[in-house]
């Protein structure tokens, strides 16, 4: 005899309202939109967007905060500094800074990414490609420029540092 207990689990729905945390205490600066919703960093100090193709625009990047697109290909833009860890996660990533920090650290995936910082990376900034076939454009690299594994294309207008593992 076969049991059959089905369930219904009617879950009660924990929806919770987004109460207003004002005073959200630390990374509090780091506030990005993720597809046009205003998400600012977890408990951990991440902000991530979704698994598909994600377009995720943000102030600043600050120092302990991380924002990751993660899969699908993401459009990832800082208009300021970025001074914590920008990563596009998998897929082909187009991410953006206006300047890298110290400390600062955006990078691609391993798929093929174009990363761009229209400023400067200051020394210990880093921009990395990582795997797959990235074009980075800089514009001073006083900091570090990788082009990591594949076929990079790196272009680096002025800087006392030269790019590292690119191709072209
Ligand atoms: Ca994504
Ligand atoms: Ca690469």
């Amino acid at each position: 005899m076969i049991r059959h207990s089905v369930r219904a689990l009617c879950a009660a729905s924990l929806v919770i309202a987004p109460v207003a945390l004002a005073a959200a205490p630390a990374h509090a600066q780091t506030t990005c939109t993720v597809n046009g919703v205003s998400v600012g960093p977890d408990s951990t100090g991440v902000v991530n967007g979704t698994t598909g193709n994600d377009y995720i625009v943000c102030a600043t990047v600050e120092s302990g905060t991380t924002v990751n697109g993660l899969a699908g290909d993401d459009t990832i833009v800082v208009n300021g500094p970025v001074l914590g860890h920008v990563t596009g996660g998998p897929g082909r990533d187009y991410v953006s800074a206006s300047s890298v920090g110290a400390g600062g650290l955006v990078e691609g995936s391993p798929d093929s990414d174009y990363i761009v910082v229209s400023g400067t990376v200051s020394p210990g900034g880093i921009v990395r490609g990582n795997t797959g076939n990235d074009y980075l454009r800089v514009d001073t690299n006083n900091g570090t420029t990788n082009g990591g594994d594949g076929f990079d294309v790196c272009r680096v207008r002025t800087g006392n540092n030269p790019s590292i593992n690119c191709e072209l």
